[in-house]
This record gives structure tokens, sequence and C-alpha cells, in this order.
């Protein structure tokens, strides 16, 4: 156990064994060879890691909505359920370590990012400045957008993220009425799923849900990941394959298309144009916000119901 503090007056705490640090942050005195942190033992920092990261995955080895992907539509989906139904267990499963997909840039390595109008009033949602240029308005840096998106949706009591996590399967089963319902997520680490070519049996872990929000995107190693499980499961004949960049027909198309593809499972963002065959639409992320949203509140009517 690290030494608890004996005295704590206003200049400074002394510990039970003689160590003593400044308790005023006096950064001249501080940054002249006195700098001093309280004492720790390194069990305590894994400890303190442990603990919280593996009694969040025991509680939820069950939660009400599992969201596969954290990029802008599954971040806006989160964003959108967390704020409006508190009471519900969200768990966003993510498989790079940096979460926020491809919404770290605009198009091109460039860094402003572009959203059509009605999209902008979500960036007034989540306090986000922008340059109005009419039809649309441009964030200055994409990142501004996702670093902010990401930091509301971590800050919600009942969303638990896991990143450097991959789903590599669904749970599929029979309902009371003999049909097949998506009912959960298979995970691993990520870089267990991606190495399972060069070790044998690495078996995985299970999350169950009543819905499962799938936003792994149209690209990246693991894109469109739930669309192209369908298939290979048996419960979609084939995909539509994302189709040419048309912005005016892909952002509605994506948006309106955005439900429940199979029961308990529900596509958002670009995954959706993989399914679907819609278009894509490049450099634009109005949809992604737009179809996030409308996830999340097709998940809470399948919930209520
Ligand atoms: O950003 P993405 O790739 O996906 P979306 O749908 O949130 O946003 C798409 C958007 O960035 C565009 O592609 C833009 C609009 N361009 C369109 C165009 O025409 O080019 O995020 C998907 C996330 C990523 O962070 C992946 O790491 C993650 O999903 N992911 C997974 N996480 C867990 N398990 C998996 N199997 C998995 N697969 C992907």
């Amino acid at each position: 156990m690290a030494p608890v503090a004996t005295t704590q007056d206003q200049n400074q705490t002394t510990y039970a064994n003689g160590n003593s640090v400044s308790a005023k942050y006096d950064i001249l005195e501080d940054y002249q060879g006195n700098y001093r942190f309280a004492p720790i033992e390194e069990a305590q920092v894994s400890r303190a890691m442990i603990k919280r990261y593996f009694t969040s995955m025991y509680e939820r080895a069950v939660s009400d909505v599992v969201i596969v992907g954290a990029g802008s539509a599954g971040l806006s989906c989160a964003y959108t359920l967390a704020s409006s139904r508190p009471d519900l267990k969200i768990t966003i499963i993510e498989a790079n370590v940096a979460p926020g997909g491809g919404a770290w840039l605009g198009g091109q390595l460039m860094t402003p990012m572009v959203i059509r109008k009605p999209a902008d009033r979500f960036l007034r949602e989540i306090g986000v400045d922008y340059e109005d240029e009419g039809n649309f308005v441009v964030v200055k840096h994409a990142a501004l957008f996702t670093s902010t998106l990401l930091s509301k949706v971590l800050a919600f009591p009942n969303v638990v993220m896991m990143n450097a996590t991959a789903v590599e399967d669904l749970i599929v089963v029979n309902d009371f009425e003999g049909k097949q319902r998506v009912a959960g997520v298979v995970t691993n680490w990520t870089l267990v799923a991606l190495n399972h070519d060069t070790q044998s049996c690495m078996d995985p872990n299970t999350i169950t849900a009543p819905v499962i929000i799938s936003a792994t995107g149209h690209d990246g190693p693991m894109g469109a990941f739930s669309a192209k499980r369908l298939v290979s499961a048996g419960l979609l004949k084939e995909l539509g394959n994302m189709r040419g960049l048309d912005m005016n027909r892909a952002e509605p198309a994506i948006v309106n298309g955005t439900r429940e593809v199979t029961p308990g499972l529900i596509l958002t963002g670009m995954e959706l144009s993989e399914h679907d065959g819609s278009n894509r639409m490049g450099p634009t992320f109005g949809a992604m916000i737009g179809s996030g949203v409308k996830a999340a509140k097709e998940a809470i009517h399948i919930l209520d119901v």
C-alpha cells in the first residue's frame, strides 16, 4: 500500500515514510529540482486499470445495445442514444486503437470537413464551430468534430467503449417464432482477430444484446464486416456493393435507408452502401451524422416495442 499522507498544510503534504510533496503548485519552486509526485506502487497502477476494465467487461457481457465501429456514424449514433436514453447500457466495440474511423480528415488528406445542411444542426448540438457556406458548412479541421464528438460520447456514464477490440462474428439465434435473429457479437482483441492464420485456436469472447448497430464503414481491414457476415452466414443473398460517387443521391439514400436489415441488426453509415448498393458520397459527412441519429431512433423503437 502506498504511504498515506500524515500531515497536510497549505504548503506541503508529508508522508509517513518522510516523503513530502509541495501541495501548493508553485511552478518556479517545483521546476527548480523540487518537483515531487505523491508516491505510488507499480501494482497500484496495474490494479487501477485491471479492476476497472475487467469489471466493465464483466458488466457489459450483457448490454442493451452494442455499436460496432466508432466512426462518424457509430459515434453520432452513440451520442444520440446515450443522450436520449441514459437507462440503456451502450457498449461500443472499435477495432482500431484510435476510434474515429475515417473522420479525422476531410478528403485526400485535407483537413477541413464539409457537412451539408441540415446536418449542421448536430454540430450546434455538440458545440462544434463552423463556417457557413450557404447549403453546407465547413468545420476547420475534421479532428475538431471527431474529437469533440468522441469526448462527449465517452463522458456519458452509460457508455463503455472497448477499442483495439474487434467484432469477429455475430451471435445468431432462433427467436420464439423460429426466425433467425442477431442477438450479440463475438469479440476478440483486434491483434488476435488479425492473426488467426498465424496461431491456431485463439477463441473469442461474446457480448449479448437485443440490438446490434453495425457501423463498420466501407473500407479498411474489416470494412462492412456485418454486411459481409450476413452473406457468408446465409442471412443475405449477396451484397449490393457500393456504387460510384454521386453526392446528391448518396447522402439521402444512406440516411433514409438506415434500418434494421435483419432482426436484431441495424446498419448505419457507409456499411449500408455495401449492403444496399447505394452510391458513395466522397468527402462530405452529413449523411454519417443523419444515419447515426436515425440508427439510434430505430434502436429505441425496437427496444420499446
Ligand atoms: O469512418 P468509418 O469507416 O465508417 P462510417 O460509416 O462511420 O463513416 C464513413 C465515412 O468516414 C466515409 O467513408 C466518408 C463519408 N466517405 C465516403 C466515401 O464515399 O468515400 O468507421 C468505421 C469504424 C472504423 O473505426 C473501424 O476501425 C471500425 O468501424 N470497424 C470495426 N470495429 C470493430 N469490429 C469490426 N469488425 C470492425 N470493422 C470496422
